[in-house]
């Protein structure tokens, strides 16, 4: 039976404030969607940007091969190891549990030995090129936050590509190319991540680093580095993270490099060790991976701080008055402005961006024509008229500004809804006056404008006694 699985989300403090520590979980500053507080007008809800942890998202993914019956063990087959062509006593059988190799040994707990992976054919139809394409589509976006890591238990092949989609698959781009000679294999100068610099972060490279040396056994990796990309910014402990938040606020290319749908890897030429193909010997030749590693975070635009897994699918718990699997609109009923992502600035909260209500005010800034403008007050919900004019004022420009009084002779949309209150400056206590435009009087002055002295009074720049 299969549960729903929450992905909780306490980003850990401690981890954060640790500076000295290896590439610290910085990314957990947002963490919370909103927190309870008190204004003028009683209790409300502050609100901020908020993302899910990031977590090994091979949970989540499903694979596809493709050709589809590229996995080795129907029929039966024995292997050679590529050092030594007459040892050939691995043998695949997918009927037979312990010599199945099967695509989910990929993603299976590793750790134990010998290791768990898959394996293709051999490369029988040499020299038509062994060629497979793996698949890994979380049907969903999700943004990288360390490298990707492939092991290979083969040799690590000798032309590659990896490539991510950011459509659900329907449309590709590289994202590394690797080779063990990357200008024969892809006519690109072979370069690695130390050649990159911030203003060619986005460029796609050909590396060799990772095709070479299968003498060398523990040499298995074939790695994308995504933290040395981030280091470009956040510095090479990854301790500036403010500045990466900043770069992927303000510039959408980057945050789409790290953003994806899918990936693929596709394996263009197996090991073939340090001599010719040996045709007579065509069960050296072949692919095993026994682990990929893929972390990163379910992407909800900074309006959610957790997903869930349900029917095989992930779906962000939206906040912020949004919805769709990655809070990408506003719900119904919320749309008295435009939806937009939230923003990772100011650090450390962000900006949440909140969807607004229709029902809080007039949904098309109604201010009874004394201003065209008006503004979101996040803290309070409320939208609000912003310069009055007239001499007004208020949420909807409906009062009069402190020294006039309202006309009650005027519509609230009249220019001249609001009467100077003309106090005399002498008589009166102040300017203001009360809804009739009856100004408070000093000691011995009168009147509506306090303009005159009372019997016993004279006036002299204000009321004094005879
Ligand atoms: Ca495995």
């Amino acid at each position: 039976m299969r549960f729903p699985l929450l992905l909780t989300l306490q980003a850990s403090w401690l981890t954060v404030c640790v500076a000295t520590q290896h590439y610290p979980t910085t990314w957990g500053h947002y963490d919370l969607c909103k927190s309870h507080g008190y204004t003028d007008e009683g209790p409300t809800w502050y609100y901020m940007a908020c993302q899910p942890e990031a977590a090994d998202m091979t949970k989540y993914l499903k694979v596809f091969l493709d050709p589809p019956n590229i996995t080795c063990g129907d029929p039966p087959e024995t292997y050679c190891t590529l050092e030594n062509p007459y040892m050939c006593n691995n043998e695949c059988d997918a009927a037979t549990e312990e010599l199945a190799h099967p695509p989910e040994l990929m993603f299976d707990f590793e750790g134990r030995n010998p290791t768990t992976f898959w394996q293709s054919s051999s490369w029988k139809k040499y020299p038509k090129p062994l060629a497979v394409n793996i698949t890994l589509s979380w049907n969903k976006t999700i943004e990288l936050t360390d490298d990707i890591v492939i092991t290979f238990e083969s040799g690590r092949p000798e032309q590659m590509v990896l490539e991510k989609s950011l459509d659900y698959g329907r449309s590709w781009q590289p994202y590394q190319f690797y080779a063990t000679d990357c200008l024969d294999a892809f006519t690109m100068e072979p370069k690695t991540v130390r050649d990159i610099t911030q203003h060619t972060l986005l460029d796609i490279i050909c590396t060799e680093e990772y095709s070479r040396g299968y003498v060398w056994k523990n040499d298995k990796t074939v790695r994308f580095e995504i933290k040395d990309r981030f280091a470009l910014f956040a510095g090479p402990k990854l301790h500036n993270m403010a500045s990466l938040y900043g770069q992927l606020d303000t510039t959408k290319n980057l945050r789409d490099f790290f953003t994806i749908t899918d990936l693929r890897i596709r394996l263009l030429r197996p090991a073939t060790g340090a001599t010719m193909v040996d045709e007579n010997n065509l069960s050296r030749y072949f692919y095993a991976i026994s682990d990929i590693k893929v972390h990163g975070r379910c992407k909800c635009n900074l309006h959610a701080n957790s997903c869930i897994y349900d029917k095989e699918k992930l779906t962000c718990e939206c906040e912020h008055n949004t919805t769709g699997p990655d809070c990408g609109r506003c719900k119904r009923n919320y749309q008295a402005r435009a939806w937009s992502a939230g923003s990772y600035l100011p650090i450390p909260k962000g900006t949440a961006n909140i969807c607004v209500p229709n029902s809080v005010g007039p949904v098309n800034c109604e201010c009874f024509s004394h201003s065209n403008r008006c503004s979101y007050i996040e803290v309070l919900n409320t939208v609000i008229c912003v310069s009055c004019k007239h001499n007004t004022r208020g949420q909807h420009c409906q009062l009069c500004k402190l020294g006039y009084y309202r006309n009650a002779s005027a519509e609230l949309d009249d220019e001249n809804v609001c009467i100077d209150c003309n106090c005399n400056p002498f008589g009166s206590d102040t300017d203001r006056c009360n809804g009739t435009g009856y100004c408070k009087c000093k000691e011995g002055a009168t009147g509506a404008k306090c303009h005159e002295c009372l019997p016993g009074y004279l006036w002299d720049n204000g009321c004094k006694c005879k």
